[in-house]
């Protein structure tokens, strides 16, 4: 009797006392379901193919006759071949930049594809790589300029129509884009349907966005909506593939727009305080144009060279859309194939083996509850997490590898759908007999990637040093 009590007793302590070890509560804004899975992505391609290939110009005027565009052997299947194996998630094509082309038959205007001399003006670029995509499992996005130096109405309200139409067009075949690109280049001097002028608009008020996206999130609720901007994601405030050291996904975007000046590096950067979450999107090319040009055949970036913008970019927290733009064949030169391959190589090799994950891993943790044991740092799964208690923004993860090990790279992870938290943190590793600094970094955000120099231990500190609220951490790796 006495004993049955006794354990009745236990019970109801164990219910009570694992009731008080809650969840931490979100730090707001958190992303939204879409947006998580973007940020999983981590590396997307961009594909600059138009009338520009063809005329070897970066921006086409809008006068460029449609009959130059003509691939002698248009093979999308090999773009998506070498993403593939190079670990691209998603491939966002130009299916209309600033010149106006068209690279799919689009019933609103003759300037497409349809006029090409490309398949006697049958071929559809969009379609068949939209069908490549998915063939092999890529995700596909589309890149449909507002700025249209062809058109004869650009700067009317007439133009907005034909936009909206052609977005119309686009979605009504391919519903299930993950990712469109709305570029912040607007307006300037262009053909226009003959008059051959300057034409300026005003960036906040001239597109109506809100209808516009309206629009699109009608027939794709998840759709990811990319500008300065956002919603979805925003600009990095450069062309070079680089994120802030210091990156926040948060920032308030009712002052913000496409095309607005001198804002640069708040988009680097983020904000702290931020109201909405809009992760920044690192776009770069792998040559120095967007565009193929023969003589920049020797440009191309090395494998070196995008394995730094991939520390700078997904090691900073943000997502690497990495510009591969197809040759006047329609494919990947050699070049870029082999820098591509490289790359892959290069990353395979740098984060082969992870140490910690036959590391022993020891923190104070949250109400003494495991669910919130450190141990969830280097589980594989990224819905587990360590967290602290309720107000202890300072913490440290002792990681302790079964021998000595020479580490070059910590990767840290946060449970981003609590928000995003960590201010800095610090990593020691123990060496002579004491801990000894050797790095320092702020954000965590989705990903961080530490470079450290190379260095013997078998023992690395991880010390959280500012944060919103308790750290959230889901992830540690060590190599
Ligand atoms: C810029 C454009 O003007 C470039 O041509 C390119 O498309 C780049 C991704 O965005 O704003």
């Amino acid at each position: 009797m006495k004993k049955i009590y006794l354990m009745a007793l236990l019970a109801s302590c164990f219910a009570c006392s694992s009731k008080k070890v809650t969840a931490p509560e979100a730090v707001l804004p958190v992303p939204t379901a879409a947006q998580l899975t973007w940020h999983d992505m981590e590396l997307n391609a961009f594909v600059h193919f138009t009338t520009n290939t063809f005329t070897d110009k970066e921006w086409g005027y809008g006068d460029e006759s449609p009959k130059v565009f003509n691939p002698t052997d248009f093979n999308p299947t090999q773009w998506v071949t070498e993403l593939k194996a190079a670990g691209f998630k998603g491939l966002i094509l130009t299916c209309k930049h600033h010149d106006g082309f068209c690279l799919w038959p689009s019933k609103y205007t003759e300037h497409s594809v349809k006029s090409s001399a490309w398949k006697e003006g049958k071929g559809d670029v969009v379609h068949d790589v939209a069908e490549a995509c998915q063939k092999a499992g890529l995700k596909f996005g589309i890149y449909l300029s507002p700025w249209d130096r062809n058109h004869k109405a650009y700067g009317s309200p007439e133009y907005i129509e034909y936009y909206r139409n052609q977005l119309k067009e686009l979605f009504a075949l391919y519903p299930s884009v993950f990712e469109m690109w709305f570029d912040g280049a607007n307006g300037g001097d262009g053909y226009y349907g003959g008059s051959r002028e300057a034409r300026k608009i005003n960036g906040r008020s001239y597109y109506d966005w809100p209808t516009t996206l309206d629009l699109v999130r009608k027939v794709n609720p998840e759709i990811i909506f990319f500008s300065d901007a956002g919603p979805g994601v925003r600009w990095v405030g450069n062309e070079r593939g680089e994120v802030g050291e210091t990156n926040w996904n948060t920032i308030s975007s009712d002052t913000l727009y496409a095309g607005k000046a001198g804002i640069e590096n708040l988009l680097n950067q983020g904000n702290e305080n931020g109201e909405q979450w809009i992760p920044a999107e690192c776009d770069v090319s792998i040559r120095p144009g967007w565009f193929y040009h023969a003589k920049e055949d020797s440009l191309v970036k090395t494998p070196e060279q995008l394995f730094d913008i991939y520390l700078k970019s997904v090691g900073r927290g943000s997502l690497l859309l990495l510009n591969v733009p197809p040759d006047r064949r329609g494919q990947f030169h050699e070049n870029d194939v082999k820098s591509l391959q490289g790359f892959r190589k290069l990353l395979n090799e740098e984060f082969k083996t992870n140490l910690a994950l036959k590391a022993k891993v020891t923190a104070d943790y949250r109400g003494n509850d495991e669910t919130y044991s450190p141990m969830n740092l280097t589980d594989g799964n990224a819905e587990t997490y360590w967290a602290t208690n309720d107000g202890e923004t300072q913490a440290s993860v002792e990681i302790e590898l079964p021998k000595l090990e020479i580490i070059k790279y910590i990767v840290l992870q946060e449970y981003i759908k609590l928000g995003q938290r960590v201010k800095s943190f610090s990593v020691e590793v123990w060496r002579d007999g004491q801990w000894q600094p050797v790095a320092s970094a702020t954000t965590i955000g989705h990903k961080r990637i530490v470079k450290i120099n190379p260095v013997e231990t078998d023992k690395i500190k991880i010390t959280i040093l500012a944060a919103k609220a308790c750290p959230v951490i889901s992830n540690v790796e060590v190599y």
